[in-house]
């Protein structure tokens, strides 16, 4: 199995479940470089904004047949889905076994229907905040926009009310306080990856910097 499959990864992780697994393979799970944290520290440039749910707004846009904005009430009338997943951070933690709830990025591709051009997704955020992605990544099943943190709303230091969360990459790839989903023809560089962080982030090939 190739480390680069992407989906085999997802597949590897979904087997590493501790309740499949014997506790002496938590390891494994663990990327190279990487620490095991019980906590989960914020990590946060700049300002941490404040939304207000009343005027807070999805917008969708870009190479889509559909563009469409949404308010809060319509986010919540979307399909919902819970991941339960791993996440690393670049800055070398490791949180095991996390809860996530929200809608799922497909739950919003169909609604957008990406253009065959569309290549690539910027995530924007409240607060200027973005990060990139190639759209084929967003498609494994596990990328959602999270409102549910351990059952309970996202707090706003974790970017509540709504984050991405993209659990095969390095963490800086999921935004907080996502106000954006931008579907472009090439793969540009985020706010991080201007700054020198790598444009994919894959923690199992240690992609940090570009
Ligand atoms: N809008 C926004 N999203 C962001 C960031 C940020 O500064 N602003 N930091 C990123 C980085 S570098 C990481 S590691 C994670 C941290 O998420 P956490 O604070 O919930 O641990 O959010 C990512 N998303
Ligand atoms: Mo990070």
């Amino acid at each position: 199995m190739s480390i680069l499959d992407p989906f085999k990864r997802v597949q590897r992780l979904r087997q590493a479940d501790p309740k499949r697994r014997p506790d002496a393979d938590l390891r494994e799970r663990i990327p190279p470089g990487q620490y095991r944290t019980e906590k989960f520290p914020v990590l946060t440039y700049g300002e941490t904004p404040v939304v207000d749910l009343k005027t807070w707004r999805l917008k969708v846009w870009g190479l889509v047949e559909n563009p469409f904005m949404l308010t809060w009430e319509e986010l919540q009338a979307l399909p919902r889905q819970k991941i339960h997943v791993d996440i690393h951070c670049v800055t070398r933690w490791s949180l095991l076994d996390s809860d996530w709830e929200g809608v799922p990025f497909t739950a919003i591709a169909e609604r957008a229907k990406p253009l065959p051009s569309a290549l690539a997704v910027m995530q924007h955020s409240y607060g200027g905040y973005t990060t990139n992605m190639l759209i084929e990544e967003m498609y494994d099943g596990e990328v959602i926009l999270a409102d549910t943190f351990g059952g309970k709303p996202l707090e706003r230091d974790h970017g509540g009310p709504l984050r991405l969360v993209v659990p095969k990459l390095y963490f800086w790839k999921s935004a907080k306080w996502l106000n954006g989903l931008e579907f472009i023809d090439r793969d540009a560089p985020g706010f991080w990856e201007r700054h020198g962080y790598h444009m994919h982030g894959d923690p199992w090939t240690e992609e940090r910097f570009g």
